[in-house]
């Protein structure tokens, strides 16, 4: 697998999942001054030209979720994941897709200073 990786990015989320299921990878260090995230080359990887991303074989991924899930699909031997059909496999697919739809979203709300609309809010996880 290789994993386009920039330290100041979510791709370090990426790479601990990676770690975690002690998968062999290579990272592929993307510089954002140069730019190398918006290259045709790399918008075929990731057509929104950003971090993270992994190519497994003909296997192209990106969002932070995503590659998240098929990870811990690829390596069910690590318990990451509730396996399919299990009563526990619906909150852990919720919260995966919360985690980058809604939460993310409201941490940049909170950093920037902006009002997060109350309706996005999970009162208790
Ligand atoms: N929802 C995406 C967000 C990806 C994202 O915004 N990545 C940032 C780094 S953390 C990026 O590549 N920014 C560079 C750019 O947008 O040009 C995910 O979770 O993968």
């Amino acid at each position: 697998m290789k994993l386009y990786f920039n330290p100041k990015s979510r791709a370090v989320i990426a790479k601990w999942m990676l770690d975690e299921c002690g998968a062999s990878y290579d990272i592929v260090p993307i510089d954002f001054q140069k730019r190398e995230h918006k290259t045709p080359e790399f918008l075929k990887i990731n057509p929104a030209g950003k971090l993270p991303a992994l190519v497994d074989g003909d296997a192209r991924l990106f969002e932070t979720a995503a590659i998240g899930l098929y990870l811990a699909e690829k390596f069910p031997e690590t318990g990451l994941a509730p396996l399919v059909g299990s009563p526990e496999r619906g909150r852990f697919l919720s919260l995966m897709v919360y985690s980058t739809s809604q939460l993310e979203p409201s941490m940049g709300d909170s950093l920037m200073k902006l009002d997060t609309p109350r309706a996005t809010r999970l009162e208790r996880l």
